[in-house]
């Protein structure tokens, strides 16, 4: 008999710790310190009165910490989360003469069928200042608000006909901060009714990695490791490039050489302020 008593001795002292547990959770009244048990009514079985007892206030108190552990569990964990994001790429734009290429939009649609994180609910900006839109491009994800500040002391005409995002802000006053909705994917083109050199781009992505590049043609994005189909756009870029890769933990270099279309925008008036094309 000597292994139950071992087991015994070792769920005595586990009960002694437990019971207290629940006697200070419940704010019991009194100090039982000394022992939870001492106060109950004898029992009959004389061989392991207390043991017995304790091995069910320790049998009672495990369960009601494994109920509540397995609840915190549950409630903390939404049934699909998304992987963290282990992968980076690394994009570096240039076009085919090898100068850098700012601008240009770097999407990564999982191919796998992975969870993506939720959607931000954050709106972005896109101003009108000195009669030009800032910034020239955006990429946002389908979803998104964008409300376009008016920093100017003249009114705008913002319009899109572009089939992801139709609409219109005519007469669009200094200090106005209309909201637009874009929620269909596509490539949404702002123009000024107004002021015909205004031409700004909104990127509408089904997927919430995507990076634009900077001055350097640089853009990183982060994602979990896993097949993906990548693209990049860009506004002279006649179609997307598009290629498939498999990203494992780490950095991935992506290099592009693009063959970009002529820079067609509408040179301001002469007597235009900031950067005129
Ligand atoms: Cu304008």
């Amino acid at each position: 008999m000597k292994e139950p008593e071992i087991i015994h001795d070792s769920v005595r002292s586990a009960s002694l710790r437990l019971a207290k547990r629940i006697d200070d959770a419940r704010g019991a009244i009194g100090d039982r310190s000394s022992g939870a048990s001492e106060s109950l009514p004898p029992v009959k079985d004389r061989r392991y009165p207390r043991t017995s007892l304790r091995s069910a206030a320790a049998f009672a108190a495990l369960l009601f910490a494994a109920f509540f552990a397995v609840a915190r569990v549950a409630a903390a964990a939404p049934t699909a989360l998304p992987p963290p994001a282990d992968a980076e790429v690394r994009a570096v734009v240039k076009d085919a003469k090898g100068e850098a290429v700012p601008d240009a939009v770097i999407s990564l649609h999982p191919l796998d069928g992975a969870p993506l994180p939720p959607p931000s609910t954050e709106p972005v900006e896109i101003v009108q200042k000195d009669q030009e839109y800032m910034p020239y491009v955006t990429a946002v994800r389908v979803g998104t608000q964008a409300v376009f500040p008016n920093h100017d002391t003249v009114q705008h005409h913002i319009y899109s006909l572009s089939k992801a995002k139709r609409f219109e802000k005519p007469l669009y006053a200094p200090g106005s901060r209309e909201a637009v909705l874009f929620d269909q994917p596509g490539v949404v083109t702002l123009g000024c009714n107004i002021h015909d050199w205004m031409l700004a781009y909104v990127v509408v992505l089904p997927t919430p990695y995507f990076a634009k590049t900077d001055a350097s043609g640089t853009a990183r994005i982060a994602v979990p490791a896993g097949s993906y189909r990548i693209e990049v756009w860009h506004p002279r870029l006649a179609a997307p490039d598009v290629r498939e890769a498999k990203l494992g933990p780490g950095v991935a270099p992506l290099d592009y050489a693009l063959k970009l279309k002529p820079d067609r925008r509408i040179r301001r008036s002469p007597e235009g302020k900031a950067s005129g094309y």
